[in-house]
């Protein structure tokens, strides 16, 4: 028979497994055994109701619905941020703190702008009585039920010591990952899709039904402070995320303390490189006067404080009205809906068409021409039509018709019943487009890397009809090429010098991955190469032959066959290999390099001294290794240079091998052997 100390006990031993696991992203036990656990914990809860604990674990899975929300007064304000956007306003802010403390130096903690809703929590005695929205800052919703659900919130804080009162400022957002997620099963179940993580968390965490929102993966990160009794208040906001930490409350790795305008602005450039990285949206990043007493001396501006700002990166999204969709034809034929739009500043540049990706996309979106849409532009990603207004919609908006022909050489478009893509069934010899890609493709930095043969080239040399394939590229002269718009004949005796270039020792997989064989990326190519070691072979193999390599389906397999049984395709591969394309095969492509990373997951980051990034990715995958771009405890090493950051941070918490770039080259040292290190496999 168990004991009250029993439960409590397990409740205390489930809580720290899932502290954990989800918080840690190291978990202390197997799933398995964490749902014995669990199994127990609730049977003994069923005998002996009256020992349920506050902090017990089988709270989170919600409970019966609300008739509403109730309103929460915050006992401190819940405040806003002011905004900035420039460096200009960075620096303005910077020197008005200065100013206001009488100091030439300031000291900011910075962390992340997260794309979520803020939430207050409150804890007494350690347990988790209370969470609010933040409403108008001075009033909320009572979401408690709600955000008991989510895994990361602890229902009781770490620790022998814990105040009496602790009011937890910071947001609730659903990762990208878990966006997708509950979008495909919101697809599936036929109900509608949410726009972004931002919305899908707001959805969720407005439910007056609680299990629904157990069903959500939601998270949270801690980053502020309400009110507090009974401890002493920590003497800086990074000292007050370290505590956090030890209390068991999620709070981003992402923080750094930096000195003055230039360390805000070195923060913001660094994490604007990471932010399409990042598993998480944000909007900016955070600023704020590091010391708690100096933050008090400045004060306040109307509800927001004049010691903190939000640094904005541009906006992601941006409203504009669809003026036309037409299609476009890809490298492989495929036709893409493109939206034509009304000029929109979006993501830092001007955008006018944007991707509708296929026909059932438009479908399922219900974008009509006329509408009112949202356009997302993240980072370096084509522009996107999300979603359109539906109150915006005007009368006379028409719907989108897949044309029957291709609008470039008029073939007919074709789409096969279990396919979500129509194409242009003119293949690369009738289809400009096509021809055009293809060429594009074979001469891009990762295929062929001939320097200088852009799109604009190529449109004029297909247009004008001198190329046709892209052998024809090989017998190029001056006279031609400097004939053509824009291009002087120095500029065509460089173009000519990167096409000879392009011909020597072109490594196979490089090859192959150029023929541009439709679904053989960069890494099918590669693994190609390997196991065929000859260009012969690849051509000759059958399909069954093809499913023996390693990440090669019965898809990817059908397409390489169906590209090399037609007469045209190896009718090129002879041109290109009569032109003097001087292959790198058999021991060329297989060569000695120790398969030292043979089944090992390999992280990059910082500044290596000397390789770039590319090329040491290029080495693990040669070495037989995989590249990650992200720690965890299936990193099997971390190679690390200047400035690594969370990473190097990341890996030393969980025990995973760093190495410097010196140590990685001496592990990719040919063996020392006379003997191929092949042979010695068997
Ligand atoms: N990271 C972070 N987000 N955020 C939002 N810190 C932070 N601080 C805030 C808000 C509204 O307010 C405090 C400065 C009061």
């Amino acid at each position: 028979m168990t004991t009250q100390e029993d439960m409590i006990a397990l409740v205390a031993e489930l809580n720290r497994h899932a502290h954990a696991y989800y918080v840690l992203d190291n978990p202390s036990i197997p799933d398995a055994e964490y749902d014995r656990l669990f199994k127990q914990l609730q049977a003994w809860e069923a005998a002996h109701p009256e020992w349920a604990q506050a902090d017990s674990p089988t709270k989170r899975v919600g409970g019966v619905p609300l008739p509403e929300f109730s309103q929460v007064q915050h006992s401190v304000p819940m405040l806003s941020l002011n905004n900035g956007f420039s460096d200009e306003d960075i620096e303005n802010f910077d020197r008005r703190v200065k100013e206001g403390l009488d100091q030439f130096h300031a000291e900011y903690a910075v962390d992340l702008k997260f794309d979520g809703l803020a939430i207050s929590l409150r804890y007494e005695n350690g347990i988790l009585t209370q969470a609010a929205t933040r409403g108008d800052g001075a009033t909320g919703e009572d979401v408690t039920a709600n955000i008991r659900t989510i895994d990361v919130i602890p229902l009781r804080l770490f620790g022998a010591v814990v105040p009496q009162v602790l009011e937890v400022r910071g947001e609730v957002l659903m990762f990208k990952q878990d966006f997708q997620n509950l979008n495909a099963r919101q697809r599936a179940a036929g109900q509608k899709e949410f726009a972004n993580p931002r919305n899908a968390a707001a959805g969720s965490l407005r439910q007056l039904d609680s299990r629904i929102t157990a069903q959500r993966s939601l998270r949270f990160f801690a980053y502020g402070i309400g009110d507090l009794q009974g401890a002493p208040m920590p003497p800086s906001q990074a000292a007050l995320l370290d505590w956090y930490v030890t209390l068991g409350l999620p709070v981003c790795d992402k923080r750094a303390v930096v000195q003055d305008a230039a360390g805000l602005l070195e923060f913001f450039r660094n994490i604007g490189l990471q932010r399409a990285g990042l598993p998480y949206d944000i909007d900016g990043v955070v600023y704020k006067l590091n010391q708690f007493d100096l933050q008090q001396k400045l004060g306040f501006v109307s509800r927001a404080p004049r010691f903190a700002i939000a640094h904005k990166f541009p906006a992601e999204e941006a409203l504009t009205t669809l003026e036309e969709i037409e299609v476009q034809v890809g490298r492989t034929g495929a036709i893409t809906p493109v939206a034509r739009l009304a000029p929109v500043f979006v993501g830092g540049v001007t955008v006018t068409n944007a991707t509708l990706h296929n026909e059932d996309e438009v479908r399922r979106k219900d974008i009509r021409i006329g509408d009112t849409v949202i356009v997302r532009r993240a980072g370096d990603v084509i522009p996107e039509v999300v979603a359109h207004v539906p109150e915006r919609r005007p009368a006379d908006a028409r719907e989108f018709v897949m044309p029957q022909a291709c609008p470039v050489c008029g073939s007919p478009i074709e789409r096969p019943e279990e396919e979500a893509i129509a194409r242009c069934s003119g293949g690369w010899q009738r289809c400009k487009a096509q021809k055009k890609g293809a060429l594009i493709h074979f001469a891009s930095r990762r295929a062929m890397d001939i320097e200088g043969l852009g799109e604009q080239l190529v449109e004029q040399l297909v247009e004008k009809n001198i190329i046709n394939t892209p052998a024809d590229l090989y017998k190029l002269g001056v006279a031609k090429l400097a004939a053509l718009e824009r291009m002087a004949e120095k500029s065509a005796q460089n173009i000519l010098s990167a096409l000879a270039a392009s011909k020597q020792n072109v490594n196979l997989a490089r090859f192959i991955y150029a023929l541009g064989i439709r679904h053989v990326g960069e890494s099918t190519a590669k693994a190609l190469a390997r196991h065929f070691g000859k260009l012969e072979a690849v051509q000759a193999a059958s399909a069954e032959e093809l499913l023996q390599v390693e990440d090669i389906g019965p898809v990817v397999a059908a397409s390489i066959s169906a590209f090399f049984a037609d007469p045209i395709n190896c009718e090129m591969v002879e041109q290109l290999r009569a032109a003097g394309i001087a292959l790198k095969e058999g021991e060329g492509e297989r060569d000695n390099t120790p398969q030292v990373f043979a089944g090992k997951t390999v992280v990059l980051t910082g500044t290596l001294p000397t390789l770039t990034r590319d090329a040491a990715a290029g080495m693990i995958e040669k070495a037989g290794g995989k590249v990650s771009s992200s720690v965890s405890k299936k990193t099997s090493l971390v190679v690390a240079g200047s400035d690594a950051g969370s990473k190097l941070a990341k890996a030393q918490e969980l025990g995973v091998a760093v190495i410097d770039e010196a140590q990685f080259l001496s592990l990719l040292q040919p063996v020392q052997t006379e003997q191929d290190p092949l042979e010695n496999e068997a």
